[in-house]
């Protein structure tokens, strides 16, 4: 899967307090808004296994068990979206795990106060963002076409 330059992907879930609040088009719409490239998108129920595998580097934490409770309240919807530094510019505009902090103008600064209810998850370096756009998405879901709005979104220097 190329992962470079304009091709760049990340992973973005919208998660059950999300889903429960009516928030989903905001969500969906800003990163749109942007210029992004959406090239996967499906809603999903998130088994133990996977949630296990997602958050690995917090499995041990006394909240675990609750954050995974919240995880499986509703089915999530998970996305791929596509550019250049995407990993960056998404949890830029996804802002800070602790929402109440979070700056305004930031999915999380604009729509949560919460540390484990924050709406959304976004990967957090282009490695993780490689692996986790494999874990919730087979390579047949991850669409492949041209944005006729690139080239305003984009110098042509960039669009390589
Ligand atoms: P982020 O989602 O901003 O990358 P991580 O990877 O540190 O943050 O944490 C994953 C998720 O675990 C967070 N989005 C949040 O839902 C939950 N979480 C993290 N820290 C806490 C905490 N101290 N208490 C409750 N939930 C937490």
């Amino acid at each position: 899967m190329a992962t470079k330059g304009v091709k760049e992907q990340t992973l973005v879930l919208i998660k059950p307090d999300a889903m429960q609040r009516g928030l989903v088009g905001e969500i969906v719409t800003r990163f749109e808004k942007k210029g992004l490239k959406l090239v996967g998108m499906k809603m999903m129920g998130l088994d133990e296994a996977l949630l296990r595998e997602h958050y690995a580097h917090i499995a041990d934490k006394p909240f675990f068990p609750g954050l995974a409770k919240f995880m499986q309240g509703t089915p999530v919807i998970a996305m791929c979206w596509e550019g250049l530094e995407v990993v960056d510019a998404v949890r830029k505009i996804t802002g800070i795990t602790k929402a109440r902090q979070a700056e305004a103008g930031s999915i999380r600064g604009d729509f949560a106060m919460s540390v484990s209810c924050n709406v959304v998850h976004a990967s957090d370096s282009v490695e993780n963002a490689e692996k986790e756009v494999k874990r919730f998405f087979k390579t047949d879901e991850i669409h492949n076409y041209d944005k006729s709005e690139y080239t305003h979104v984009y110098a042509a220097d960039e669009l390589v």
